[in-house]
């Protein structure tokens, strides 16, 4: 049987990547994000590549909750049973401490990882197939494990996202959803240009003399949690460069 998943965040770096490894796979996917553009070239590519599987894409902001029900309760009959929930969308926005800290950044962290997670996960539940192996996965974060200089809100946000992990798993139990959650530390994505608004140099240098994770580590890692057998479930998975080993502390060559 041909399994569906539904990705947040697939217009770039860890969702883009959990696409192109599970199309690989045979998953048919839903794959949705603000920047439909980015979804539409992705499904050509992906659609060539693998014929055999469906690819259905939409536009969706998670932070908007109405807009979150409405386009779930409206996609195709068809694609109304899913079996795999990646909640990844998410963002980081600032490095300042605290007191310098801008609120807009803080609204936007919090609305994207914290509230657009729970709007997600509250919508797609009840469409999950139990039947045959339902499965949820939020990106954590190094971030979420441990608190670092200047990360403050973010680090804040992806606790968030470990307390909801540990939540979810305990509430869904009865219905047998298993729930899992992946903490990465530095992956070489767009995370930190969106982080520094747009800077490039200084996201360049995040990963200076280091090898980070990809996103094609993350997916595979992804790959595997939600390949496991019916009676297990990892829970919790920190996955960090070999280089690095906290949140700030890298060996850089
Ligand atoms: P990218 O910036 O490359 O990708 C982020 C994705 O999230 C994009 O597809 C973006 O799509 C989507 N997104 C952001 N805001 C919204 C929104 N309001 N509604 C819908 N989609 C949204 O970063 P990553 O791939 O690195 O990040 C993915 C996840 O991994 C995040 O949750 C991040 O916190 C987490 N993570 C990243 C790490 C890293 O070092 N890169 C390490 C640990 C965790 P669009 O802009 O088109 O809406
Ligand atoms: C992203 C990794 O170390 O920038 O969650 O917080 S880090």
């Amino acid at each position: 049987m041909t399994k569906t998943v539904f990705i947040t965040g697939a217009s770039s770096g860890i969702g883009q990547a959990c696409a192109e490894v599970l199309a690989k796979e045979g998953y048919n996917l839903l794959l949705c994000a603000r920047r439909l553009n980015r979804l539409d070239e992705l499904k050509e590519k992906l659609s060539s590549a693998y014929p055999d599987i469906k690819i259905h894409t939409f536009e969706l902001d998670v932070r908007d909750s109405e807009q979150v029900q409405n386009q779930i309760d409206g996609l195709p009959q068809e694609w109304k049973k899913i079996h795999v929930l990646i909640n990844n969308a998410g963002l980081s926005q600032g490095l300042d401490p605290i007191q310098d800290g801008d609120i807009g950044d803080w609204d936007r962290m919090i609305d994207t990882n914290v509230k657009g997670l729970l709007y997600v996960s509250k919508a797609v539940i009840p469409l999950m197939e139990t039947e045959n192996g339902a499965h949820i996965v939020n990106l954590g974060s190094i971030a979420g494990k441990e608190v670092y200089p200047n990360g403050n809100v973010y680090c804040a946000t992806k606790h968030a996202v470990d307390a909801l992990t540990k939540a979810m798993r305990i509430d869904l139990l009865s219905r047998g959803i298993k729930v899992s959650s992946i903490d990465p530390g530095m992956v070489e994505t767009e995370f930190s240009q969106v982080r520094f608004h747009g800077d490039k140099e200084r996201a360049k240098n995040v990963y200076a003399g280091v090898q980070p994770l990809t996103g094609t580590d993350i997916a595979e890692t992804i790959l595997f949690v939600i390949t496991r057998p019916a009676h297990v479930n990892i829970n919790d998975l920190l996955i960090m460069p070999t280089a690095q080993a906290t949140g700030t502390i890298v060996n850089r060559k």
